[in-house]
């Protein structure tokens, strides 16, 4: 799916958002929800989902962009706190060919440790 086109609201993260289906949730305010990735890069790789309808960064409200990155760098700090890896990696892909596979924006939270290899 390239960058043009239309917001699915049945993709998985917008059911996640509507309690359709399941997830481990680490954080949620009227902005975002934060649950666990089912497919960890590291142990502790948390997703931060803006509630905002949008594919992607790129058509996030500045609002909602500004506030979920604000979220982003807590819950980024959280993780730190809790897990103390060597470090932290915050990744966010738009369209397909940049390996987004969900089309609805979000934020990676991946704790990096010295030596793991990196599969994102
Ligand atoms: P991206 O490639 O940036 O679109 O990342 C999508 C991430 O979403 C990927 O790391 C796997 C994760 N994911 C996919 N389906 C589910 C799901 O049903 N639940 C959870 N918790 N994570 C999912």
């Amino acid at each position: 799916m390239s960058l043009d086109g239309s917001y699915d609201p049945d993709n998985i993260f917008a059911k996640i958002l509507r309690g359709e289906l399941p997830c481990v949730k680490i954080y949620e305010d009227d902005v975002v929800l934060s649950f666990m990735d089912i497919f960890p890069q590291a142990p502790g790789h948390v997703l931060v989902v803006p509630k905002e309808a949008a594919r992607n960064a790129l058509e996030l409200s500045d609002d909602a962009l500004a506030a979920a990155m604000l979220r982003v760098k807590r819950i980024g700090n959280a993780v730190k706190a809790a897990l103390a890896p060597d470090g932290i990696m915050i990744a966010q892909l738009n369209g397909a060919p940049a390996g987004q596979t969900v089309f609805h924006v979000h934020f990676h939270i991946i704790p990096r440790s010295d030596g793991a290899q990196l599969a994102m």
